[in-house]
């Protein structure tokens, strides 16, 4: 399967070498040391958040995880163009590109061990909560990005889907819609081969990027397992939604390395020789072998990045196991701003049906 891919745009070769694709080079001109070197350290990072929720899920304390490893250089790369005004609209894999804007990531495994009114304020992150249903958050970001042009804000959208997604009715929606009135989203679809059990072949006869030519707007290609070339191609695309010249599409060719979520045996329909192949295109070695061959990364930085993630990964356990729900009635506080008359009633009924049972505390 791998072979038959072509990869447009591509900065760094999976042995670590940098490629010269001058107009995407420029993209991304103003990095420095430092900046490659966070670029790696979330990647690290969003790796190792991504084991420990599977670990925490193995173990009981997490009700399901949608597993992101193979992804993180499409989820890292294209959240980090982001500039904060914009808006992220994800779905349940994105596990990393919530954490590139900020949201603790111990607010991800707390969602999914199923705490009430747990996930977090989409608009102190300007990232939304997963979208379960799939391909609705491509309708969503459409209808954010007209609202914030109306509003005279110089901000882009960028939607995250599937391969899967693709064939859904709201993905085709948004891009007709989005097309039609020129709404500044980026369509950001993370082709990771693979939808649930179905293979990508399956799912479209013609590269997926080549359906955005039918809504007449631009689509890359990009190798999703190379942070830089994801950058440099979401920079380009983020940056035509904010000048106000309208959606662009985003294929990221990438793999998805584990479970469609911790409830699905992917050795039931994939191929070790498969897995191999993509194993020697792993994204954090493919950008650990580029900074080892600059010079910016030794030894002693690589155990620096490692202690760092070991640090978030302790706290995520911490955080998750230690998570208590709230009362049921704080279910009231969230319903109006202020006090109302009605949900005072309500609160009241509440308290009077819970004093009605003996065991008091398990019923609070
Ligand atoms: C509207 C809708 N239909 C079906 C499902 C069940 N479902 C959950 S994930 C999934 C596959 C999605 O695959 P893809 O879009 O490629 O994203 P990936 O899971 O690979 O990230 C399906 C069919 C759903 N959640 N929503």
């Amino acid at each position: 399967m791998i072979g038959n891919l072509d990869y447009p745009v591509q900065l760094i070769q999976p042995d670590g070498a940098r490629v010269c694709r001058p107009e995407y080079d420029r993209l991304i001109a103003d990095l420095e040391r430092d900046d490659y070197l966070s670029l790696y350290r979330d990647l690290v990072i969003s790796r190792r958040i991504d084991t420990t929720a599977v670990t925490l899920q193995r173990q009981g304390e997490v009700g399901l995880w949608a597993p992101l490893s193979g992804q993180e250089a499409a989820q890292v790369g294209s959240a980090r163009a982001l500039e904060p005004d914009d808006f992220a609209f994800i779905s349940y894999r994105e596990h990393a590109v919530a954490y590139c804007r900020g949201v603790p990531p111990h607010a991800l495994t707390v969602l999914w061990r199923g705490c009430a009114h747990s996930a977090w304020d989409p608009e102190q992150f300007n990232v939304t909560n997963p979208a379960i249903v799939v391909g609705s958050q491509g309708l969503h970001a459409t209808g954010y990005a007209l609202g914030a042009h109306l509003d005279g804000a110089e901000i882009a959208t960028i939607a995250y889907f599937g391969d899967g997604a693709t064939s859904q009715g709201d993905i085709a929606e948004a891009l007709g819609f989005a097309a039609s009135f020129r709404a500044g989203v980026v369509f950001f679809c993370q082709n990771n081969q693979w939808a649930i059990s179905e293979p990508v072949s399956l799912q479209s006869r013609t590269p997926i990027s080549h359906r955005a030519e039918g809504y007449g707007m631009p689509s890359y290609r990009v190798d999703g397992n190379d942070v830089l070339a994801v950058l440099a191609v979401t920079r380009k695309a983020l940056a035509h939604a904010r000048e106000g010249s309208g959606p662009s599409f985003i294929e990221a060719i990438t793999c998805r390395m584990g479970p469609h979520t911790t409830s699905d045996d992917p050795s039931r329909y994939r191929s070790d020789t498969d897995m191999a192949q993509w194993r020697a295109r792993d994204p954090l070695e493919r950008m650990r072998l580029f900074l080892t061959s600059r010079g910016f990364l030794d030894d002693e930085g690589a155990a620096e990045t490692a202690a760092a993630a070991d640090d978030v990964a302790n706290g995520v356990r911490r955080a998750t196991i230690g998570f208590t729900d709230p009362p049921s009635s704080a279910l009231f506080d969230h319903v109006y701003t202020g006090p109302h008359p009605l949900i005072e009633h309500e609160r009241a009924q509440h308290q009077e049906y819970l004093a009605s049972f003996d065991d008091q505390e398990a019923m609070s």
